[in-house]
């Protein structure tokens, strides 16, 4: 992920600017994925760090190494850090950069789903369990069975089914990837074929495992093509979520390099989905990465950017603000900083 330059950016300026100001500001967090559990708000980001290494367009320099639990009473906050959930060397498989994360709930037990890489520099998903929903989680002894790449996010359905989608090109390698198996010579599709897609898969009934091979989520224009890999705007990136709206499943992401959260809709769990448009324009910082949220009957976009940092793209704070589906079932797109 390269480095923009930031040299022209007055930062006093776009903090008077910016709609929201970051949740908690004594540590750097990012990759938010919010939740209601017991009537109360937990965030789970990723805990952001200056490691000292160089950038690169792996992202090696998002070298997390653990997580911390954020709640709120209420969306006006304040924002309460539980301390360390989870730290990479309590997780047998795992050797660094733990990414974003999401969190779920079923019969009293929390669940703490987590990108990672193995010693050989592989990503891989694993859970962690506790008994609270701000942990501390203790993690399994290996990764998800047939887990790949980066960015889980579970949804747990009406029917009391769990899905995880999860995938994220370039430093996430999802490009190594086709048909669920790993091949180094892969890389991405051309600019005019079909662009390469997240995965979903229903999970086991202990939410420990996937209960099926992972399925390709079909992200389709209005003609019902499959986004090409060209489309830089509109394709999928990385940061996959799923919330339910009006009967219909959204299913939103980042375009990565090109800084959208953008969004999709579709009839099952599994889509196909319908590019419909973006929700959030480009934030300070190279990553966009979000979740949403129904609070009290009003909905919430949870955000990052690196404006506390002054544009260190590693370095992010988590935000949020209100997000509006309109009578269609369009969402209004949020811009982070008001003109
Ligand atoms: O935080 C590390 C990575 O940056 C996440 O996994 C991506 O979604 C991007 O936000």
């Amino acid at each position: 992920m390269p480095e923009e330059p930031i040299s022209h950016i007055d930062f006093d300026e776009l903090n008077l600017k910016a709609i929201s100001q970051p949740i908690v500001s004594h540590l750097y967090t990012a990759d938010p994925s919010a939740h209601v559990f017991d009537g109360k708000i937990y965030i789970y980001p990723s805990h952001d760090i200056d490691a000292g290494i160089p950038f690169n367009d792996n992202g090696d320099h998002f070298a997390m190494e653990d997580y911390h639990v954020i709640s709120m009473d209420t969306i006006q906050g304040p924002a309460v850090d539980h301390g360390v959930a989870l730290h990479v060397k309590d997780v047998p498989w795992a050797k660094r950069q733990l990414w974003a994360p999401d969190a779920a709930h079923k019969n009293g037990q929390y669940y703490l789903f987590f990108p990672a890489k193995r010693a050989d520099g592989i990503f891989q998903i694993g859970v962690a369990i506790a008994g609270r929903p701000e942990g501390p989680f203790i993690a399994q002894n290996e990764p998800i069975l047939k887990s790949y790449s980066i960015d889980p996010a579970v949804y747990e359905d009406n029917d009391g089914s769990y899905y995880m989608y999860f995938g994220g090109i370039w430093g996430g390698q999802l490009q190594k990837y086709r048909k669920n198996i790993y091949n180094e010579a892969h890389e991405l599709p051309a600019d005019h074929e079909p662009a390469l897609l997240p995965l979903v898969a229903k999970m086991t009934d202990d939410l420990l495992q996937f209960a099926e091979d992972p399925k390709e989520v079909e992200i389709l224009d209005e003609n019902g093509e499959l986004l090409l890999a060209g489309d830089n705007d509109r394709r999928f990136f990385e940061a996959s979520w799923v919330h339910k709206y009006g009967g219909k499943y959204y299913f939103s992401y980042s375009t990565g390099d090109t800084h959208y959260i953008c969004y999709a809709v579709g009839r099952s769990p599994y889509g196909p989905f319908t590019y419909w448009g973006r929700i959030l324009n480009p934030v300070v910082g190279w990553t966009s990465h979000h979740s949403i949220c129904e609070v009290n009957g009003k909905w919430y976009l949870f955000y990052h950017d690196s404006s506390l940092s002054k544009g260190v793209t590693h370095l992010r704070s988590v935000k949020l603000t209100e997000l509006v589906h309109r009578q269609d079932g369009t969402i209004e797109t949020i811009d982070p900083y008001n003109k």
